[in-house]
């Protein structure tokens, strides 16, 4: 079997998880990335009699952790036909005056250096190998701003214009560039957001049907398996309950 190969970031738990479940499901082969190597073990050993999986451990904040990582691709696991650059979080929900500058930290570091730094190894590969499909997970809030998210939003919004730029160089080497944003999808994401309160986090998906792992997973599939002279350069993606960032419609609202 001719499998393609899918670089997943962010594979240890959510939307990458769950994109890692499909794929293999698919006839893909895997490189699974995330920091909980426990995680990336288990997740191997489960998908292990679908499709061959490489478990990659490493920090997207640290440049030289990733390129130690990428290296380590040795023949043609070093050929990723697709990645999908999924890592990230939120940390915090406060306003710019009074929010922990530590978060801001953590989410330009992850959401926007990590996503860079794997771009900057990947892309020149796809683009000497004048093949490939890069997929940046955006968000809603890369499309709009709303209190208490200034810096998640920036972040979101700096991978928009990544991925618009990247779409433009890229064009000569017959590299696809896609942005996906999603509206609400319940992972561990709002528990990350709000540092293991699992009653905010809970709380956020509250009177509505939010999207799921595997929602998101599934518009990734789509966008891998158009034909090959078809790109989806930018997807939102909603709950049905969901019209913008701050518009839901709740039942317990009613
Ligand atoms: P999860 O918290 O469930 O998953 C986040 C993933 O990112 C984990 O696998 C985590 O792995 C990985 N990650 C975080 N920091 C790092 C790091 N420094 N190095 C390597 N990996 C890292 O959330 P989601 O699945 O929801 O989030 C996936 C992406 O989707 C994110 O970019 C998020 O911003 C975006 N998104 C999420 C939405 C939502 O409502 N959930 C909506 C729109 C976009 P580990 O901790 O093991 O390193
Ligand atoms: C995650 C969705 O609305 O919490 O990107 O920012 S939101």
């Amino acid at each position: 079997m001719n499998r393609k190969t899918a670089l997943i970031t962010g594979a240890t738990s959510g939307i990458g998880m769950d994109t890692a479940r499909l794929l293999a499901d698919n006839g893909w082969r895997l490189v699974i990335a995330g920091r909980r190597s426990e995680r990336l073990k288990n997740l191997a050993v489960e998908l292990a009699d679908k499709c061959p999986v490489l478990s990659l451990p490493f920090d997207v904040r640290q440049a030289e952790e990733v390129n130690r990582a990428l290296q380590q691709l040795s023949g043609d696991w070093q050929n990723i036909d697709a990645l999908i650059n999924n890592a990230g979080l939120a940390a915090g929900l406060a306003p710019v005056d009074s929010a922990d500058m530590s978060d801001w930290d953590a989410m330009i570091d992850t959401n926007i250096k990590g996503a860079l730094y794997m771009l900057r190894h990947i892309a020149g590969r796809m683009k000497q190998r004048r093949q490939g499909h890069i997929i940046n997970i955006a968000s809603i809030a890369g499309r709009e701003a709303y209190p208490n998210g200034a810096v998640y939003c920036a972040t979101k919004h700096a991978i928009y214009a990544i991925s618009k730029a990247m779409r433009i160089e890229l064009l000569p080497f017959n590299v696809k560039v896609t942005t996906i944003s999603p509206g609400a999808v319940e992972t561990e994401f709002s528990l990350v957001r709000f540092k293991g309160d699992k009653q905010k986090a809970d709380n956020v998906y509250r009177g509505f049907t939010p999207l799921s792992g595997r929602d998101v997973a599934e518009t990734i599939l789509f966008v891998l398996t158009r034909p090959a002279h078809v790109t989806i350069d930018d997807l939102l993606v909603m709950p049905v309950a969901q019209a913008s960032a701050r518009d839901f419609y709740r039942t317990d609202e009613i």
